[in-house]
């Protein structure tokens, strides 16, 4: 069962919609297994968005990322970094297609609402940015076992 981290950005909490894009993650059938309300510094900015330290976009995003209280979450499920990527949209929401959070909620691309991992890979090293390993929780719901291995 794969791992992946989700941020609620700035923009969602001002707006009032986490109830909302939680409630997409849940209704995808993914499990929660890390939820933290919390505000970003420039040190986890630069460290968690390392890929982009040198793009032009890049100090606007880290002071919009550190403006306001986010939320870091962590969700379990089968293939839970592509299933995550496909419900939060296209990065600019212009493009992003309906019934996705980006393309129902967002018009702005330095505004798009949701971070999730590109990759396993990238899931576990953001993870362990933003989640010490006895904060991320491991249980049993019934419907687990309904899921087929492939
Ligand atoms: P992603 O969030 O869909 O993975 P990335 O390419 O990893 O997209 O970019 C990280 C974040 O940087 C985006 O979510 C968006 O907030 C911001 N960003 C990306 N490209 C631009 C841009 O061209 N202008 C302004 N902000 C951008
Ligand atoms: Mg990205």
């Amino acid at each position: 069962m794969e791992r992946t981290l989700i941020l609620l950005k700035p923009d969602a909490l001002q707006r009032g919609l986490c109830g909302r894009i939680i409630a997409r993650l849940e209704d995808r059938g993914l499990k929660l297994a890390g939820m933290k309300l919390m505000r970003m510094d420039m040190a986890v900015a630069r460290k968690h968005y390392e890929a982009h330290v040198n793009r032009s976009f890049f100090v606007g995003l880290a002071e919009f990322m550190t403006s306001r209280p986010i939320v870091a979450i962590a969700v379990e499920g089968k293939n839970a970094v592509d299933v995550v990527r496909g419900t939060m949209g296209a990065t600019d929401p212009q493009k992003a297609a309906p019934g996705t959070v980006r393309g129902d909620f967002g018009i702005d691309i330095a505004r798009n609402l949701i971070h999730g991992s590109d990759s396993p890979e990238a899931a576990e090293r953001e993870l362990a940015i933003f989640f010490k390993p006895e904060e991320l929780l491991s249980y049993e719901r019934e419907t687990d076992r309904w899921i087929i291995e492939s």
